[in-house]
């Protein structure tokens, strides 16, 4: 007779699961007992926030949920960040935590937190198995909340005596395909009068605009309006920025050189935008009009209040609207002209030889080691913004950066998931000395795992970001400094490769030997984050100003 945990793998079997990230505890481990006996593999992480990292990376780059599996108490609070990460980033993610027995209590009190309660704010639903005849269709809700849009984390709880139960055998529920439905006649009717009445339009891609499934709809839209578009953070690399319409990233709010044509625009079509990234732009009450297009209605906020709404399958609703509008729009390029100006600043300095290395070197030569197809992972950190501003994507999901929970640590799991799903391809994490640490345990991991991932620290002995902030605040320098490990014996520690960068023209060929021998090798770089201040403050003061006033 099928015990529950049999049940519950035979569900993940049937919802396409190929692995399952986690810690075990003992209250998992009739769940282990199944898994071995599966097709799914498991895999240890040495952290269940790393695990939690991958889970929610394979849905973000797949649209399939990722799965991670954790003991109950400490280890199951230990997955909330993860589970916030998925939550705010949208990725669809299932937990699936143990729990002590619930028909009889052995064990009193010990280790039990209200794990379903704590994850009820974190997640799109929080549930506890209470019976094996339920379980294969929880399973099947939980895939399907987490992957429906808008997607993102569920949490299964599954006591030890409900999984070590015998059980008569219960069908699973087979799968069906979910179409989405496109937007309504009239709400692209009047987007459309928009467009064609606009003098100066802009189309913004957002973090939806990098769902697995938008991303070839939207490429046509842009090619068939020819309006000149920007992204966000999370919505670069949709539309490849080697297009010549192609304006920039917002990385920062306001008064960057992107601004000046999103400031002079007087229509922003704004794709996918989801309003958990930090704000690319500022609306005000003289500002351009929007118009919101994405799976789900706009979030009004003090910062976005979209005057439109095209709510829909993204991809079908845009050809819809291209439709109505093509080759009838006599404005369409009004913008570009801004464009050579903008991206030229943009890349001033990057081959400069200075020692340490200046972020926008970095940037310069990571992109020239890093093939069109080759994906980055970055952790959290001040060279975030600089990445996002400088480095030109081709293909979507090729930027794998966190601009919603924004925490650090996510960087190392998330391009070790890359790396496991796209083995073809050259993967990189991008961190922080600070972020790097925070989760650097997981190197055994990908050591364990034989995968083939450069890891480039970007070394200021600093919480740089943070520090920069204190400056820029004109607080005195203090408390924000540390020191290091000798990158390189760590990463030999772990089985690893590892290179000290010790002048600017060696980060090329170090990068490039490092992918050429293979396995997990960290390169650690000294960055001159004088050039935060420099540029990001002084520079922009002086050489941007906004048109209008920026809201309150
Ligand atoms: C888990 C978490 N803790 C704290 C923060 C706040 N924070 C944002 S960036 C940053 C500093 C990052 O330092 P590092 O990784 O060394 O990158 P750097 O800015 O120095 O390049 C901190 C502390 C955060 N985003 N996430
Ligand atoms: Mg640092």
């Amino acid at each position: 007779m099928p015990k529950g945990s049999d049940l519950l793998v035979a569900a993940l079997e049937n919802e396409g699961v190929e692995r399952v990230f986690g810690v075990p505890g003992e209250e998992n481990l009739d769940v282990v007992e199944s898994l071995r006996n599966s097709s799914i593999e498991l895999i240890l992480t040495r952290h269940e926030q790393g695990a939690a990292f991958m889970a929610a990376t394979y849905g973000r780059l797949t649209g399939k949920p990722g799965v991670c599996m954790t003991t109950l108490g400490p280890g199951a609070l230990n997955l909330t960040t993860g589970a916030a990460y998925a939550l705010l980033g949208a990725m669809p993610m299932v937990m699936i935590t143990g729990q002590k027995g619930i028909m009889k209590s052995r064990q009193a009190g010990f280790q039990i937190v209200d794990v379903v309660g704590c994850f009820k704010p974190l997640t799109k639903m929080s549930r506890q198995i209470v019976s094996c005849a339920t379980i294969p269709t929880l399973v099947r809700d939980a895939f399907r909340i987490a992957a429906e849009e808008r997607p993102g984390p569920v949490l299964l709880e599954l006591p030890e005596d409900i999984a070590g139960e015998e059980t008569e055998p219960v069908a699973t529920v087979p799968q069906h395909p979910i179409e989405i439905p496109v937007a309504h006649r009239a709400s692209l009717d009047r987007a459309a009068e928009m467009i064609l009445a606009a003098k100066r339009p802009l189309i913004m891609l957002g973090a939806a605009a990098s769902r697995p499934r938008s991303t070839a709809g939207i490429g046509g839209f842009v090619r068939r309006t020819k309006i000149p578009f920007f992204t966000t953070q999370m919505g670069k690399g949709t539309v490849p920025g080697g297009s010549n319409l192609y304006m920039g990233t917002a990385a920062l709010s306001e008064r960057d050189y992107v601004h000046e044509a999103v400031d002079r625009a007087d229509l922003i079509i704004a794709i996918g935008h989801d309003t958990i990234e930090k704000p690319p732009f500022i609306m005000g009450p003289k500002g351009p009009q929007v118009i919101h297009v994405s799976y789900t209605p706009a979030t009004v906020e003090q910062v976005y209040f979209p005057q439109c709404e095209v709510v829909g399958d993204v991809g079908p609703s845009l050809e819809l609207l291209a439709d109505r509008v093509e080759g009838r729009l006599h404005h369409a390029g009004a913008l570009l002209g801004l464009r050579e100006g903008i991206l030229s600043r943009i890349t001033d300095r990057n081959k400069e030889d200075r020692w340490p290395v200046t972020p926008q070197r970095i940037v310069h030569d990571v992109r020239q080691v890093i093939p069109e197809d080759g994906i980055i992972a970055l952790d959290n950190g001040m060279y975030k913004i600089w990445f996002a501003r400088n480095y030109r994507t081709y293909v979507a999901n090729t930027v794998l950066l966190d601009n919603a929970l924004a925490t650090m640590g996510a960087g190392l799991p998330s391009a070790m998931m890359a790396s496991i799903l796209y083995p073809e391809r050259r993967v990189m994490a991008v961190c922080g000395d600070g972020g790097f640490m925070m989760n650097s345990q997981e190197m055994e991991t990908a050591v364990r795992l034989k995968l083939n991932l450069v890891i480039l620290i970007l070394e200021d002995s600093a919480y740089g970001m943070i520090r920069w902030k204190q400056a820029v605040d004109n607080f005195p320098d203090f408390g924000l400094t540390f020191g290091n490990p000798d990158f390189v014996k760590y990463a030999e520690s772990y089985g690893a490769k590892g290179s000290r960068v010790t002048k600017s023209g060696e980060l090329i060929p170090t990068l490039e030997a490092a992918f050429k021998g293979g396995g997990v090798h960290l390169v650690v770089v000294p960055i001159d984050y004088s050039e935060n201040k420099r540029v990001l403050v002084d520079e922009l003061r002086a050489k941007v100003r906004p048109l209008q006033e920026p809201a309150e």
